[in-house]
């Protein structure tokens, strides 16, 4: 039997919610400095969501809300210029402390840290948007608790596909049935299933209607021991709320 040897977590929707109040205030910030009368509102973003990749996005976006925007040609320049402005916006929202890591999120860390169960963050986001939520939630030395921050272009592919899970699986030296995910989203589930790793889905309001089939758990949020979790789907586990034992229970069923 494989034991559990190492987590990863997904960041967006799942570290944080940091969707809504701060990637899609970002890119709003960033199309009005360049003078566009582009708005993404919550509805909108919530479609845009199934896009993964924040250039990605804006190229969609385009390519489907705003053909006419006169923008000529290979337009891709245009694009990373102001996802590059969205970047320097989101981190300055990071950095004003406004928006927290989701419940449970924190004391999980620390219990997986206790247990020397390695951790490692797999997500479409750059770098540098990671290192600005760890160093704004758990302080400038927990970067270095995590032996691996596969992010964003260092893989061609984006989630759904697998690619940064594998590139995740590779920089650990570890097998996907040494590992678990946490994931929030279909596109990060497909990618975490796809590199054959057990994988907890801890949803919310973008992707409460996702399909999390392949999910080995799917729970509201992980809880805290006075505020429990919500078993969504999945085997009933005998507590309250996710644990680094419950990880270990949950993997030991697939793996
Ligand atoms: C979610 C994403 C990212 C963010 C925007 O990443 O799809 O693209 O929405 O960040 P995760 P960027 O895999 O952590 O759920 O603009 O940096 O792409
Ligand atoms: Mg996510």
């Amino acid at each position: 039997m494989n034991h559990l040897k190492a987590v990863i977590f997904d960041v967006d929707g799942t570290l944080a919610e940091t969707e809504r109040d701060g990637h899609r205030q970002a890119f709003n910030r960033a199309f009005a400095e360049a003078g566009l009368d582009w708005h993404w509102d919550e509805q909108i973003y919530g479609q845009l969501l199934a896009v993964t990749g924040g250039k990605e996005r804006i190229q969609y976006y385009l390519e489907n809300f705003h053909l006419q925007c006169g923008f000529a040609g290979d337009y891709s320049e245009i694009i990373a210029s102001l996802h590059a402005d969205k970047t320097r916006h989101y981190a300055q929202i990071i950095e004003a402390k406004t928006i927290e890591l989701r419940p449970g999120i924190k004391r999980l860390i620390g219990e997986l840290r206790e247990q020397e169960i390695r951790l490692a963050i797999a997500t479409t986001t750059t770098a540098e948007n990671v290192t600005a939520l760890i160093n704004a939630t758990l302080g400038e030395a927990a970067i270095s608790w995590f032996d691996c921050i596969a992010a964003g272009d260092v893989v061609p592919a984006k989630k759904p596909a697998p690619d940064i899970y594998h590139y995740c699986l590779q920089q650990l030296q570890l097998d996907a049935r040494d590992c678990l995910a946490i994931e929030d989203s279909a596109n990060g589930l497909l990618a975490s299933t796809g590199a054959g790793i057990t994988t907890l889905v801890t949803l919310n309001a973008y992707t409460v209607e996702d399909d999390f089939t392949q999910a080995i758990c799917v729970v509201d949020q992980l809880g805290e021991p006075n505020a429990p979790c919500q078993v969504i789907d999945g085997s009933p586990m005998n507590t309250s709320y996710i644990t680094a034992q419950s990880l270990q229970d949950l993997h030991a069923q697939n793996n």
